[in-house]
């Protein structure tokens, strides 16, 4: 239903992202998507790119006069730093010898990348594997945002953890706060030991990870599917969290703690129904919003674990691609945490699944069709009682 590609080098002329599948006549602007862009840039631990580029998305078709038209929405993230590397990354050939990268870092892209594509310059993989990409699904994921919020589906996200500093869980999590946050953390009491994770990595010329939540709340129950595995939207949702560059797992609700439980410390019971404004509540909501691989219409809550970045300024033993010879890993310019940003990547993500999953369940081509379509549908979704 709604799809997206994205293209663009990180040190290129710019990113590309195409979008299709919106329905026509839904709001929109290039200052809407310029928060989300302004919010992935954010975070303690971004590298010096961050202060030369002022992320905006160049809507260039498929919106007129602030709405959507139903065509194809294409963008264009202009890359400041481009000035820099025009000779480096000229489109055309250059006169002038370019140094070539030739020592590996693991755990990027470089190895497999370079092996696979047959090339002789580690650069050409890294340009398209660095994490500048995701501006792109971010432009992208602000209008999947802005298509759910139509229906009162918001989106949010904080960090759990950083380089081993855990914030307490907290039911009631204050999103005024995290956005404020350096770290886009809730629990204040340990943003600065977080911070401090990351400045003790950065002295060290070392990286840290961490864990990120992403909930989505207001969500009818029923999106995705129990029938066929490619429809069950907790897959969708893993799989979109786990395409994040540097995300080496994922969860669902309590996921990984529910496996020392028992059955019945680990389901949602159901509530009895009074009125049909809050059908099919829930006492707890372990299962993270999702069950049978569709939304309970329970918030959905999921987390990914990104890795420590592998661009290291203290680079760890490695090996030269002409040469087998044992060398350092190559260094580039890079950020010592990519935590912070990861979790509005991550809210883009999910918000492009539920999109997807939401256009998917109740059609149209306008929002208005959409409208009616989804008005219909929970006015069905109580009691057999509550039927007309
Ligand atoms: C990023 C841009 C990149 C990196 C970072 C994310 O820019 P540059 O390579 O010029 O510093 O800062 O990418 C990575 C950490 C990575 O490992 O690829 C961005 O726009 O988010």
């Amino acid at each position: 239903m709604i799809r997206f590609l994205t293209a663009g080098e990180s040190h290129g002329e710019g990113l590309v992202v195409l979008l299709e599948g919106m329905p026509a006549g839904l709001e929109i602007s290039e200052n809407y998507i310029g928060i989300e862009m302004t919010r992935r840039q954010k975070g303690y631990g971004r590298g010096g790119r961050m202060e030369i580029e002022q992320d905006m998305a160049h809507i260039v078709s498929g919106v007129r006069h602030g709405r959507t038209l139903g065509s194809p929405i294409s963008m264009t993230i202009e890359n400041k730093d481009w000035v820099n590397w025009t000779d480096i990354m000229s489109v055309e050939p250059v006169a002038e010898t370019i140094e070539r990268i030739t020592r590996l870092r693991p755990g990027h892209a470089d190895l497999p990348g370079t092996m696979k594509y047959g090339y002789s310059d580690v650069r050409n993989v890294l340009e398209r594997a660095s994490a500048r990409e995701t501006a792109a699904r971010v432009a992208a994921g602000a209008i999947a945002r802005r298509l759910l919020e139509e229906f009162g589906i918001n989106l949010h996200s904080h960090s759990l953890s950083i380089g081993g500093v855990w914030a307490s869980n907290s039911a009631n999590i204050d999103w005024d706060k995290v956005e404020k946050s350096p770290v886009r953390c809730a629990d204040s009491a340990v943003e600065a030991d977080m911070m401090k994770a990351i400045d003790d990595a950065k002295e060290a010329g070392d990286t840290v990870g961490g864990v990120i939540e992403v909930v989505a709340e207001g969500l009818p129950i029923g999106l995705g599917s129990h029938v066929q595995w490619d429809r069950k939207i907790d897959g969708r949702i893993a799989q979109s969290l786990m395409s994040i560059p540097a995300c080496k797992a994922v969860s669902i609700g309590d996921g990984w703690e529910s496996v020392n439980l028992r059955g019945s410390e680990v389901h949602d019971v159901i509530e009895p129904v009074e009125d049909l404004s809050h059908p099919w509540q829930r006492q707890t909501n372990r299962s993270g919003g999702t069950e049978g691989g569709m939304t309970s219409g329970m918030p959905l809550v999921a987390r990914f674990a990104i890795k420590p970045i592998s661009t290291l300024r203290n680079p760890l033993p490695s090996v030269d691609l002409d040469t087998g010879a044992l060398v350092q890993a190559h260094y580039e310019r890079s950020d010592v945490c990519q935590v912070p940003p990861a979790g509005v990547i991550g809210e883009a993500m999910v918000a492009l699944v539920l999109a997807d999953a939401f256009m998917e369940k109740f059609g149209g081509d306008s929002i208005e069709e959409t409208r009616a379509n989804y008005r219909n549908y929970m006015g069905t979704v109580g009691p057999r009682k509550f039927k007309k």
